[in-house]
């Protein structure tokens, strides 16, 4: 669809209801992700560290992430090394990741679910209880940015959960070390393992296991195409025997703007969304009486000073601004556009809460910016991206926890409900399905 106006950095501005139905789908689909070369370049990484184990993991760490590492070094136990000094990290920044561990704790840890136990018939009980999943790995993307944050949405409900190995995964420095942030966080989650690498190589040596990494039953956290790719690859392999949390795309934001919304607070948040990476989209959703030129000016303002201009430019140059006529359709867009953020700085957000059917999380109100939830404020920032916000969650205790049934009849709850399974079973034709009910009723017929 042809655009109506076009913002500093190529935002461009659409009129929702100038849009068939078409163009709207057309404006929502993110940028296209090239899977099956990304694939190709996966598959052998996978391969060889399923055949070669560690000697694999090392070998692509010092081809991609350019570090020499000894295999003794490459897996390392967190609850043996000692703490960060306060040369390393400084006591402002153990308070700040110990206030976010505490909320994000006590978010995740009000998501327990009680027992669940039913009489469905008199004499049948119906229960269903939670167990952790034992092993999982968690990853923690190193790249452009250091991500401690990463470490503790993960760390904190698999730790709540009980997973009895939880194995972090995350690119080594430099000098093959581990940042000091990222530990600190590792330790206070009970993580059991850290494994100094990244990409697709880590993933495949927690989803085989190595001679020093264990071997996980599921993988979770955000990564870049190789990383996804990986995930998905591995989830589908018989041998392999791993889950994952959900493919993750770049990440993405959209903000309804109202008449009531600040345009520095939204320009603020579109940017600490795009400054993620080039690939980043950010999308503005603007009613009617929302100040679009202070907005421009704000856009070039805020971006002038941002040290990561480099790639929020890139990626606000492939976003959009969609004008749009009342609530309903403010609605309509975002619920397509399914965003793994949704940010609505209004007074009067409430109203749009009903409404809203597709999203990772949202940000209600003038005060919450995007960032606080990425950080601190204690929700999990590990989302759905790429449209998957339709039918995927994000991370949460679920995530690392599994439901188990079980059922305890009594003789009355088996001469209730035997009866009819005698019957079904005989439909299906499955003779000895009946039978194991039928020797039980007539065993009570004689008592
Ligand atoms: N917005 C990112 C999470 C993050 N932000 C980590 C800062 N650090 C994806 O939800
Ligand atoms: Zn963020």
């Amino acid at each position: 669809p042809d655009a109506v106006a076009e913002l500093p950095f190529g935002m461009k501005v659409y009129e929702m209801h100038a849009l068939s139905p078409e163009q709207v789908k057309y404006l929502t689909l993110r940028p296209k992700i090239d899977f099956e070369g990304v694939m190709s370049i996966v598959k052998p990484i996978v391969q060889d560290v399923k055949s070669k184990g560690n000697a694999a993991v090392l070998e692509y760490t010092r081809k991609f992430d350019k570090v020499e590492m000894a295999a003794a070094d490459l897996v390392v136990d967190p609850r043996t090394l000692p703490w960060p000094s306060a040369s390393e990290m400084s006591a402002a920044s153990k308070q700040a990741v110990d206030v976010a561990y505490e909320n994000i704790y006590k978010f995740h840890e009000a998501q327990k679910r009680a027992e669940i136990r039913v009489e469905t018939m008199p004499g049948i009980e119906c229960i269903r209880v939670a167990r952790p999943i034992e092993r999982v790995g968690i990853y923690v993307p190193g790249g452009t940015a250091v991500l401690p944050s990463t470490a503790l949405m993960l760390g904190v409900p698999a730790q709540i959960a009980g997973c009895t190995e939880i194995v972090l995964a995350t690119p080594p420095r430099a000098d093959g070390s581990i940042c000091p942030e990222v530990l600190y966080a590792a330790k206070k989650c009970g993580v059991t393992r850290i494994l100094k690498a990244g990409g697709a190589q880590a993933v495949a040596a927690m989803a085989y296991g190595t001679e020093s990494v264990p071997k996980v039953d599921k993988i979770c956290g955000p990564g870049n195409q190789f990383v996804t790719s990986a995930k998905m690859l591995l989830q589908n392999s018989g041998e392999a025997m791993v889950a994952i949390d959900m493919p993750a795309g770049p990440s993405e934001q959209l903000c309804i703007a109202d008449a009531s919304a600040n345009p520095a607070f939204v320009v603020s948040d579109l940017l600490s969304q795009a400054e993620h990476g080039k690939d980043s989209q950010v999308v503005a959703v603007v009613l009617p009486g929302f100040d679009l030129e202070a907005m421009e000016r704000e856009l070039v303002q805020q971006m002038q000073v941002l040290p990561r201009s480099e790639f929020a430019k890139i990626a606000i140059s492939k976003s959009l601004v969609v004008k749009v006529r009342d609530v309903d359709e403010a609605l309509k867009f975002t619920n397509e556009y399914a965003p793994e953020h949704l940010c609505i700085p209004s007074d009067d957000c409430d109203k749009y809460v009903a409404g809203i059917i597709n999203a990772g999380s949202v940000f209600l109100g003038p005060y919450t910016p995007e960032s606080v939830g990425d950080y601190a404020s204690g929700t999990n920032h590990s989302l759905p991206t790429y449209g998957y916000a339709r039918m995927y969650g994000g991370v949460s205790l679920d995530t690392f926890v599994k439901y188990i049934t079980m059922q305890k009849l009594s003789a009355q709850g088996i001469q209730n409900v035997g009866p009819h399974v005698e019957v079904m079973a005989a439909v299906e034709e499955l003779d000895a399905h009946k039978n194991a009910v039928t020797i039980r009723l007539n065993a009570l017929k004689q008592e």
